[in-house]
């Protein structure tokens, strides 16, 4: 199937214009150079809502749909400094819907908590252990809605839904799009993965458009089985939606393009070493990546071309999926870790 016609399969599902148009692809030229890979770097860092990043494509269909059934407010899930969390309040203010963040941690008036509060979100915090827990706080604050009169959206954390996913099925059309505009066709995407969606979307896209280019979805702490499940119910779901069952990828696919190692010891974890790649990167090319999630990725990607697995000469295209206002979430640890 081409691009185009993914496309036309998407225009079923009503989606909201939250992005400011296709984000730009840059070539990282002095990276490339000492890699001896082509390294492009797709600035979905750049979509245009609140700080940017990944969530943007994912909320242009969860709140096409929260629109379609007529709610008005919009209800989340993710840790205190969750970039899905700030990019979800920021679109429900402006499409007029309220609000409702359930965020675990320790609040600190700082990074996206602070952001957050600017927004006049509503925000709960609790010392939830697990998704699986905010995701009951979540239900909890629904039926509290639905008894006031309310007509709440639910959106799972992250935004990870098959819904959610459908935002990038579309950035993969788009992906290819610009690689041939580009004329260059690509060997291996790059992106962080964690509740799965991202993933998702990207490999069933680009398993439907363009079978040859690599997916590597790099973990960044998660558990393992959990994420590799998620994907897996979000690939058959969303294919589902699409009627795309030969894009449909199997579990040795899903395990093969999900890569192991480069946690550091855990989610949210923040790392000397993935500070170090945080720098180098933007001193090399000025752009910067978060100590959560594109940073660790990034760290994975510089590995495995060093060790090429990624061989010299590659063409990769590492999406950059936001979150830096990580970096001022953890500015005090991080500064600690500077030379
Ligand atoms: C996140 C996630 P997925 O959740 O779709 O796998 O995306 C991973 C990812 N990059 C990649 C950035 C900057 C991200 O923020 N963030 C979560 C959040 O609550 O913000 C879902 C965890």
């Amino acid at each position: 199937m081409d691009s185009n016609s993914l496309k036309k399969r998407l225009e079923k599902y009503p989606r909201v214009k939250l992005m400011w148009g296709r984000t730009p692809i840059v070539y990282a030229a002095n990276i490339s150079r000492e890699l001896e890979i082509d390294l492009y770097i797709k600035r979905d860092d750049l979509t245009g809502l609140a700080l940017g990043g990944n969530k943007t494509r994912k909320l242009e269909f969860l709140l096409g749909d929260a629109l379609r059934k007529n709610c008005d407010t919009v209800i989340t899930a993710g840790a205190v400094h969750s970039n899905h969390a700030l990019q979800t309040a920021a679109a429900a203010q402006k499409l007029g819907l309220e609000a409702v963040l359930v965020l675990r941690g320790v609040a600190e008036n700082k990074g996206n908590y602070f952001l957050d509060r600017l927004l006049d979100a509503e925000i709960r915090v609790y010392e939830a252990k697990t998704g699986g827990e905010l995701q009951n706080y979540m239900e909890e604050i629904q039926r509290e809605l639905l008894a006031g009169g309310k007509k709440p959206y639910l959106i799972p954390v992250g935004g990870s839904s098959p819904t959610g996913v459908l935002g990038y099925i579309k950035a993969a059309a788009e992906i290819m799009e610009q690689g041939r505009e580009l004329n260059l066709a690509w060997d291996y995407v790059v992106s962080a993965t964690s509740s799965g969606g991202t993933q998702a979307g990207i490999l069933l896209g680009l398993k439907t458009i363009a079978p040859a280019v690599k997916p590597l979805c790099i973990g960044v702490g998660d558990p393992r089985e959990e994420l590799l499940a998620a994907v897996q119910g979000l690939v058959q779901e969303t294919a589902a939606m699409l009627e795309l069952e030969g894009g449909v990828l199997t579990g040795a696919e899903i395990e093969g393009s999900t890569i192991a190692g480069y946690g550091f010891g855990g989610y949210g974890t923040i790392v000397k070493e993935v500070i170090e790649v945080i720098r180098y990167v933007a001193r090399k090319e000025g752009i910067y990546l978060d100590p959560v999630y594109t940073g660790k990725a990034f760290f994975g990607l510089l590995d495995l071309a060093k060790r090429k697995i990624i061989p010299p000469g590659s063409r990769v295209l590492f999406v950059h999926t936001g979150g830096v206002g990580g970096l001022f979430q953890y500015e005090d640890l991080v500064s600690g870790m500077l030379p």
